[in-house]
């Protein structure tokens, strides 16, 4: 049966640095192979703001914006058989097609298939306003519409317990983080960890660092607010850059001190390039590795003196943690769901979406975590 196209409510950015328009659009069918949800909850990421402002060398605008969402899946496309109409489901910004040589490979969760292009696989998008004008995708996801499609590799479903509400942030900063310590550093019992940045993102690096049993935690951000947050989530320590126990010493010394000559894996949940060089020179020499997932604006590029690199430090760093979304996603729902992964914890704010320009404020504000919106 021919699906027919759905009007609702969507947040459109029209343009760099300007509040995104709460206005009727069009939503088409899914084609072949797509899936249309009607996102129930979404949250919001700092890279949204980040693609927002301008900054992103790949944004593109109008655009509908939003990569942490979930919802019910309305209708389906010709040939799609892993999810079907009524299943609760999280949007995947990190597709997984099992197909391509990424996928393949084994070796990460960056799959080849969808990128980047704000449009779905066939080269259009399903979104237009009501003038006609077609408005593009974001990130393969576009939760910030009442009603949004997807290609169906970019779309896993999951237990209906959990509730969208609580769902919507597994799409990306827990994920993320949580991931980013346990498969991509591979934090193990009595590592010494350092995690720069105290959002959803760096929060949810210290859970899973938690998890697997780390040694110090020490977590550090230039917002006193986050202390506290950092310690309910499990950090040992806590240092504010600006105002460090001994004046006299630099950040990355403090926290070599600290640790006995540096920590095994440190992580930068800021985008400061910075930051980045610090988290990386704080590591031990011979083995210390640091883990980017900061996404730092056009322009900016990292630096260190490759004598770092020379005497057996690394960098890395991971997109969505390193999670395959479709094999991985309700393994990590099943752990909210027993208690072991704090999700409820994040959510500092509610509102609905004709409210979601607010939240770009609220995200500069250290009283908000995470704050997802009603469809
Ligand atoms: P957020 O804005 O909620 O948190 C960032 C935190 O960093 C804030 O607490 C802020 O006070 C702190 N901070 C800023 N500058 C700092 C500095 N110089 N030193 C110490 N702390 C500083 O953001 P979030 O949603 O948690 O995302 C964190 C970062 O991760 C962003 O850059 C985001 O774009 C990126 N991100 C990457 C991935 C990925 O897959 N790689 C996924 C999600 C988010
Ligand atoms: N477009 C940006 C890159 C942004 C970026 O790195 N995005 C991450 C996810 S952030 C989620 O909050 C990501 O998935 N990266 C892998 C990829 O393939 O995009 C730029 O700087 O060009
Ligand atoms: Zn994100």
């Amino acid at each position: 049966t021919e699906g027919k196209p759905i009007k609702c409510l969507a947040a459109v950015a029209y343009e760099a640095g300007k509040p995104l328009t709460i206005e009727e659009i069009e939503v088409a069918a899914p084609k072949a192979g797509e899936v249309r949800i009607k996102i129930e909850y979404t949250g919001v990421c700092h890279t949204d703001q980040y693609t927002l402002s301008g900054k992103d060398p790949e944004g593109d605008f109008p655009v509908i914006l939003g990569h942490e969402g979930a919802g019910v899946v309305e209708s389906v496309g010709e040939g799609v058989t892993s999810v079907k109409p009524g299943d609760h489901v999280i949007a995947l910004y990190t597709p997984e097609c099992r197909e391509c040589k990424f996928c393949k490979s084994g070796k990460t969760n960056l799959c080849g298939k969808i990128r980047g292009k704000g449009l779905m696989p066939d080269g259009t998008p399903r979104f237009k306003n009501k003038e006609g004008k077609n408005l593009i995708h974001y990130m393969g996801t576009s939760t910030f519409s009442q009603y949004t499609v997807v290609a169906d590799i970019s779309v896993v479903a999951i237990q209906k317990e959990a509730g969208f509400d609580k769902a919507c942030l597994l799409g990306c900063g827990i994920t993320t983080g949580y991931g980013a310590a346990i498969n991509t550093a591979k934090v193990q019992e009595g590592d010494n960890v350092a995690i720069f940045g105290c959002g959803a993102v760096g929060l949810s690096v210290i859970q899973g660092c938690v998890r697997n049993k780390a040694g110090k935690i020490i977590a550090i951000d230039v917002n006193p607010a986050k202390e506290e947050w950092a310690r309910k989530f499990g950090a040992t320590d806590f240092l504010n850059p600006s105002k460090l126990p001994d004046e006299g010493k630099t950040l990355v010394e403090t926290i070599i001190e600290m640790t006995d000559g540096g920590v095994d894996h440190s992580f930068d949940c800021t985008g400061v390039v910075s930051v980045m060089r610090a988290a990386l020179e704080c590591c031990h020499k011979g083995w210390g590795q640091s883990v980017i997932i900061g996404v730092a604006a056009a322009g900016q590029e990292i630096s260190t003196r490759p004598f770092q690199l020379v005497t057996g430090r690394k960098w890395l760093g991971c997109a969505f943690g390193g999670v395959r979304g479709r094999t991985e996603m309700p393994g990590l729902v099943q752990d909210y769901l027993d208690g072991k992964l704090k999700v409820e914890e994040f959510i500092t704010h509610t509102r609905e979406l004709k409210d979601i320009n607010d939240a770009f404020d609220l995200m500069k504000a250290g009283d908000c975590i995470r704050q997802n919106k009603m469809s």
